[in-house]
């Protein structure tokens, strides 16, 4: 068998996914084809959002989402963009977005499903601060050829097929894994490609970043206070863009810990577990790292609703362990109080 991990630094993605594809002797190519769906959405996405300072698409689009929050203009972009790229590349039988109240039926002749976040970390475009899209891609359950199901659509995280994301950042870059590790490709706009540029990525064990929105500290309970209060004690640095793939993104490089966690007004945090959690989730374990909600894995989570919350801890394995026992303190005490 072929694999991906013996080919070069400076390999084009497109290559890549064919050596990844040549390892499996039965794969028939449709999970290749829509992984370089996605990487031309993400291109076409890529250029748009250089240009939004030109393009008068900055701002809000002046109607909220399904979760009442405003739609920036380019969040509308992205979803069409994502959207009509799968739909042209027809490897997708439905889609579930962020940005749509119900499921999008596309070719029901094919296997596969993505929920997918088209333009994550919106409000942070009109500052050009990094922004990213996440996708997740699991298998069907129902029968080939007819309209794929809420149940479909509803698995839980342990059963993608793939997950990843693109980071429009100082550069713009893809990660993603199959389920075997986890490599990054940078874009070389002027030749409109993505290369392999990080190679079998693997998040550092322990790390001194944490990040958090330290604004909510009095909206937390004492656990995460706490928590805050030793990474501060232990000289750690705070890190927090509020652009979760760009936080994810660097503490994956250098070893850290983002937390999400439950707020007196939003007692499920306010991540998605669909279309936020579970892709970064499998990312992050693949590299090496762990997700969970402080009590149990992302991954093992089975979804009740396309848009549910979940409270999200993620990154170097040590630090998500760390915050584990807090949780787990807790939870003993009550027991023993
Ligand atoms: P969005 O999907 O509406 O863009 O919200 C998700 C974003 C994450 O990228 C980021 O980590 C988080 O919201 C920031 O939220 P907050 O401003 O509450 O800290
Ligand atoms: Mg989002």
């Amino acid at each position: 068998m072929t694999t991906n991990l013996g080919l070069p630094v400076g390999t084009t993605l497109d290559r890549f996914i064919k050596t990844n594809q040549d390892g499996f002797p039965f794969a028939s190519g449709e999970l290749s084809q829509l992984l370089r769906d996605i990487a031309l959405a993400g291109k076409i996405l890529n250029r748009e959002i250089n240009q939004a300072g030109l393009g008068n698409i900055l701002g809000d689009f002046g109607e909220t989402n399904v979760q009442g929050e405003n739609q920036q203009k380019l969040d509308v972009v992205a979803d069409i963009r994502f959207t009509r790229a799968l739909k042209n590349g027809g490897e997708v039988c439905a889609i579930i977005s962020e940005e749509k109240e119900e499921i999008i039926h596309l070719n029901p002749n094919s296997k596969y499903l993505v929920a997918i976040d088209p333009l994550d970390g919106s409000s942070n475009i009109d500052a050009n601060v990094s922004i990213g899209t996440i996708f997740s891609i699991y298998r069907r359950k129902s029968k080939l050829g007819t309209r794929a199901t809420e149940e479909d659509m509803l698995q839980p995280g342990n059963a993608q097929i793939a997950a990843g994301y693109l980071l429009y950042g100082s550069s713009t870059m893809l990660v993603y894994t199959t389920g075997d590790k986890v490599n990054g490709f940078t874009y070389e706009p002027s030749l409109g490609e993505f290369f392999l540029s990080h190679r079998n990525m693997c998040i550092p064990e322990n790390g001194k970043i944490f990040s958090i929105n330290e604004g909510y500290y009095y909206e937390y309970d004492d656990n995460i206070r706490n928590y805050i209060e030793q990474c501060k004690q232990r000289k750690f640095s705070a890190r927090y863009i509020g652009s979760l793939v760009g936080d994810f993104h660097r503490n994956l490089l250098k070893g850290g810990i983002y937390l999400y966690p439950s707020t007196n007004a939003n007692p499920q945090g306010k991540l998605r577990l669909l279309y936020e959690c579970n892709a970064l989730a499998f990312i992050a374990e693949q590299a090496g790292g762990l997700a969970t909600d402080g009590r149990q894995r992302i991954m093992d989570i089975q979804p009740e609703s396309f848009h549910q919350r979940t409270p999200l801890f993620i990154g170097s394995p040590k630090m998500v362990e760390e915050v584990g026992e807090v949780f787990k303190q807790q939870l003993s005490g009550r027991v023993h109080s």
